[in-house]
């Protein structure tokens, strides 16, 4: 039996309050508040069954390429990286998401850029590299007031607690250190989302897969997006020279924004910027 919760709209001694007119205004306003949030792509079925396919022949393309036994050997078996650069359209098309876009301009305050965009495999019954708890900014326990990166978990598969949908500690990102394990038993929540959504997490929010309990592989494509001062985890824009992209995707790849390799480039950078 569901209980239907009945919650007070009434308030007083209220002097500000946030306004949310549309379901990524909502989005944008938890994140901010409790770090994670679910948002709809808008992909039809076709579309998500052209990501499905395109998904499992990237990967067995992948493995192909580099070795089950050698990515097995480096805990590396259950990713593809950077698919967007190899992979087939979807996973560019995927990283520009309309919806996406719009929540992260909201978001991240000034420029972002595409910091990683990875293929994650939750396998049936077994332990995978994402399984633990961890940030998107590993090692990192400063707060800051405003998103700086946001982790969008696109959701191949129906994410079930059956299948492994992902654990996270809500508005972790708040605070520097992570919880007692007494806490993190108490306060994780799983987050369960129909294929086609996207979870959106502050790259600070502590998270974690969960144990696929299904017989079948989840599928996910995270990607990570930051405020343009941190190396992407591998360059984007070396791998993607001659690809047909438009000025606003050359910016969100990271084209604009690639070190100078040394100070004549840089004085050029400068130069560009005077007209
Ligand atoms: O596979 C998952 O559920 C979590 C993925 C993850 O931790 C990540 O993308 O950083």
């Amino acid at each position: 039996m569901t209980v239907m919760k009945s919650v007070p709209e009434a308030a007083y001694g209220i002097l500000l309050r946030n306004q949310c007119d549309s379901a990524l205004d909502e989005a944008v306003e938890q994140v901010r508040n409790l770090g994670y949030a679910v948002l709809n792509s808008g992909y039809s079925d076709i579309e998500l069954q052209a990501i499905s396919d395109q998904f499992d022949s990237a990967r067995e393309r992948y493995v192909d390429a580099y070795g089950e036994a050698k990515l097995r050997s480096i805990d590396e078996y259950h990713s593809v990286r950077s698919p967007l650069t190899h992979g087939g359209g979807v996973f560019l098309n995927l990283a520009m998401n309309g919806n996406l876009l719009s929540v992260l301009k909201k978001l991240i305050p000034g420029k972002f850029i595409l910091n990683q965009q990875n293929c994650v495999i939750n396998p049936p019954q077994e332990n995978y590299n994402q399984g633990a708890w961890h940030r998107d900014l590993p090692y990192q326990h400063f707060v800051s007031t405003q998103p700086i990166a946001i982790n969008a978990l696109f959701c191949v598969d129906d994410f079930t607690s059956e299948n492994g949908a992902t654990f996270v500690l809500p508005a972790s990102h708040k605070a520097e250190a992570f919880p007692s394990a007494a806490y993190v038993r108490k306060n994780a929540v799983q987050l369960e989302a129909e294929a086609g959504s996207f979870l959106l997490l502050d790259c600070m929010l502590f998270h974690a897969g969960g144990f696929n309990r299904s017989q079948s592989v989840r599928r996910a494509v995270n990607h990570v997006y930051n405020i343009p001062y941190f190396k992407q985890q591998i360059n984007i824009p070396n791998n993607m020279q001659g690809a047909d992209l438009s000025p606003e995707m050359k910016e969100i790849l990271g084209f604009d924004y690639m070190e100078p390799a040394s100070i004549a480039d840089y004085l050029l950078t400068r130069e560009a910027k005077k007209y």
